[in-house]
Formats: C-alpha cells, sequence, structure tokens
C-alpha cells in the first residue's frame, strides 16, 4: 500500500488544487518502449493483449512498476470499441489501425452498431477490475475523440492529411454529423464502464483534431465532443482532454467541457495557462527530447515545470513515448520531477 498523498496526487492536480509535488505520467507508457511489453508481445497480438484482462492487465502495471509514475493507463487502443462495435479492423506492426472496409457513405454508417459494453467488450471493464487491485495509484481510462476515430474509419488508416476525412466533414455535414454523434457515444460508453470498473480520470485522445482549423473544429467537432464530456458530467471523475498540433485549438478545446486540456509541445505551458484560465493543463515535453543527453533533457523538462507553474499542472510529454526512448531515461525524468521545488506555489492568477 502507498501513502493516501500518493494515491491522491494526481486527482488533485487533475482538479487544481494544491500539491505536494507536481505529479509525472507518460503517454504511451504502456508498450511502445518497455522490453517486458515486447516480451508479451512476441506471444500475442495487440488485439489479443487487449481482449485478454490478465494480460492487458499485467501491460497495464509494467510501466507503474518500472518508472514510478503517479498514474496507470489502461492498456488498449482507441480502435478497440469500434472492433467491438462492428467494424472489421486489424492493428498492423509499423503501421496502426487498418480498417477493411473504410466508412464513405450513408450505407456504411449501418456497420457501426451501437456499443454496449457490458455485452460486447466485458474484457475492457474486467481488465481496468484487475489492474487496480494491484495498483497503488490511480487508473486512468481512455478513449479515442470523435475526429480521430472519424478519420481511421473514413481513411481505412493512417493518415498524415486527414484528407479525405476533412472532405467528408466539408461536403457531407450531415452524415459527418451523424457519425461523429455515433462516435462520441461510443466513446463515452467505453469511458463510463471503465470508470464504473474503477478508473479515476479519463482522457479522450482526440490526437489528430490539430488538422483542422478553427471555424471547422468549432463547426464540425465541438459539438460532438462537448456531448461526450457533458454525458460523463454525472460520474465526477476528472475529465482529459488531449490532442497534437492545436495551438489554434486550444480556447475551442476547452470549451468542450473537459476538467483538464492536454497540451502538445507546440505552445509552451505558461502561454496555454494564460489562454486557458483556471483550467488544469498536463504536458508537454517533446517526446523527442527523451532521446537527447541528460543534460539537454533535465534543461527542458526543468523549462517545462516552471512553465508549468506548480499547482494546476500534470508533468507529461507532448505526445506519446517514442518507441525507442530508452527506459531507464523516462525513469530518471520521474526521479528529477519529483525532487523539483515548488510544487506547492500557486500559479499567478491566470488570464490576469
Ligand atoms: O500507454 C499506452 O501505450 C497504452 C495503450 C495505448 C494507447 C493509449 C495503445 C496501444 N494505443 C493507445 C492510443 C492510441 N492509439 C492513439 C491515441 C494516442 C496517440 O496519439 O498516440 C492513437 C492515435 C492510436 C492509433 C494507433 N494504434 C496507432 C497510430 C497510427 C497513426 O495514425 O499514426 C498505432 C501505431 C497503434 C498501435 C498500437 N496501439 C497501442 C500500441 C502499444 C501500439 C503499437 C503497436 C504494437 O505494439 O503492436
Amino acid at each position: 500500500m502507498a501513502t493516501a498523498g500518493r494515491d491522491l496526487l494526481l486527482l488533485r492536480a487533475y482538479r487544481g488544487e494544491p500539491v505536494e509535488r507536481v505529479p509525472v505520467w507518460f503517454m504511451r507508457q504502456a508498450g511502445r518502449c518497455l522490453p517486458e511489453y515486447r516480451q508479451v508481445r512476441t506471444r500475442w497480438s495487440l488485439l489479443e493483449i487487449c481482449r485478454t484482462p490478465a494480460l492487458a492487465a499485467e501491460v497495464t502495471l509494467q510501466p507503474v512498476r518500472r518508472l514510478g509514475v503517479d498514474g496507470a493507463i489502461l492498456f488498449s487502443d482507441i480502435v478497440v470499441p469500434l472492433a467491438a462495435s462492428g467494424i472489421d479492423l486489424e492493428i498492423v506492426p509499423e503501421v496502426g489501425p487498418v480498417i477493411s472496409e473504410p466508412i464513405r457513405g450513408e450505407r456504411d454508417l449501418r456497420r457501426l452498431r451501437d456499443f454496449e459494453p457490458g455485452r460486447d467488450a466485458p474484457y475492457i471493464g474486467e481488465a481496468v477490475r484487475l489492474a487496480i487491485t494491484e495498483l497503488d495509484v490511480p487508473l486512468i481510462g481512455f478513449a479515442g475523440g470523435p475526429f480521430t476515430l472519424a478519420s481511421y474509419l473514413i481513411e481505412g488508416g493512417p493518415s498524415k492529411t486527414h484528407a479525405r476525412t476533412r472532405a467528408m466533414m466539408h461536403s457531407e455535414p450531415l452524415l459527418w454529423r451523424t457519425l461523429l454523434e455515433r462516435l462520441a457515444d461510443i466513446a463515452a460508453a467505453s469511458l463510463r464502464a471503465q470508470v464504473t470498473a474503477g478508473a479515476r480520470a479519463v482522457q479522450v485522445f482526440d490526437s489528430w483534431a490539430g488538422a483542422l482549423d478553427p471555424d471547422s473544429y468549432r463547426r464540425h467537432v465541438l459539438p460532438a465532443t462537448r456531448r461526450l464530456f457533458d454525458s460523463l458530467a454525472d460520474l465526477g471523475t476528472p475529465r482529459v482532454h488531449f490532442a497534437v498540433g492545436t495551438g489554434e485549438l486550444l480556447e475551442l478545446m476547452a470549451a468542450a467541457g473537459s476538467d483538464v486540456i492536454g497540451v502538445d509541445w507546440h505552445v509552451t505551458l505558461d502561454s496555454a495557462r494564460r489562454r486557458l484560465g483556471a483550467l488544469p493543463v498536463q504536458g508537454n515535453l517533446d517526446p523527442a527530447a527523451c532521446l537527447a543527453p541528460w543534460p539537454v533533457l533535465r534543461e527542458q523538462v526543468d523549462a517545462v515545470l516552471n512553465r508549468g507553474g506548480g499547482a494546476g499542472h500534470v508533468f507529461n510529454l507532448g505526445h506519446g513515448v517514442l518507441p525507442e526512448t530508452p527506459p531507464d531515461t523516462l525513469k530518471r525524468v520521474v526521479e528529477h520531477v519529483r525532487e523539483h521545488e515548488g510544487a506547492t506555489r500557486t500559479p499567478e492568477p491566470v488570464g490576469a
């Protein structure tokens, strides 16, 4: 058992309450760079791990044991609820999710059934229940955001430009709206099931929403994302909203109603805080800085901590851990963040 303090640190920071030190965890800390994860992957595919609670729970725990982070993130993938809702897909190593029949028109929407986690994906809640029996830090549940899920469904796989997705958004707004609402509902159902099973915070990864201009985001994504966050409000669980390349979208992301904004590394945290008012922030070390020599990395970690301002900041990367990151480097970052002084300092009144 850990002390009650460590148990609550992350949740207190997510609520903007004063903390003794800034909590730290890493997006994509499970899987990716850990040798013990790669060992598991030699025997099972990614989706097999996601659908086998004992394996998913084990991989969830690995980074907590090795790195000493202040939060665990459930091992799963953003496309798992889509597969459980009738979408035929594979997760191809070195590529990512590949959809066999992409959604291109109204008729394709029929393949996306309603999602009832207890019936369609009981292994998600089971993995959460198993993992938390061995955790002394909060478990973070997660889901994909509506734009990012739509992009995989429409493009059929990873895309650099999301051009087909944006084209559908502009040219078929009604179809787009229906699709995004259904994806928001699928994500919400998955997050609710994770919280019911014991997750104590949730994060929506709308990773590729930064592909949009502000007007399009406001018009075509914000309503669905707001619907997603609104539908979780009664749970009282801290809700984090993260995307990449969102310098122009931060205020709009905040308008979607989460409790915390995940900031990627393109925006400095002090400017993000000024723009977001009192909303707590999470981030935002450049993941590639973890490949630099320690003195360089340390300086960048300190810059993030100083700009984060202490209270209302959860230290994280600005996007996921890069696969080539040495695990010992992540451990060193955790230790350094823990030693940082000034976490109790209340930030300057933001927006003043
Ligand atoms: O900490 C963790 O790694 C937990 C597990 C986790 C999470 C949080 C996985 C397992 N996937 C995700 C989220 C996820 N999946 C996101 C949002 C976060 C982000 O932006 O990184 C996205 C966009 C995906 C889609 C996905 N799955 C990709 C990206 C492809 C693209 O468009 O560039 C890839 C490569 C995957 C496969 C995948 N999912 C997870 C792992 C560990 C892997 C790597 C492959 C493997 O081990 O076989």
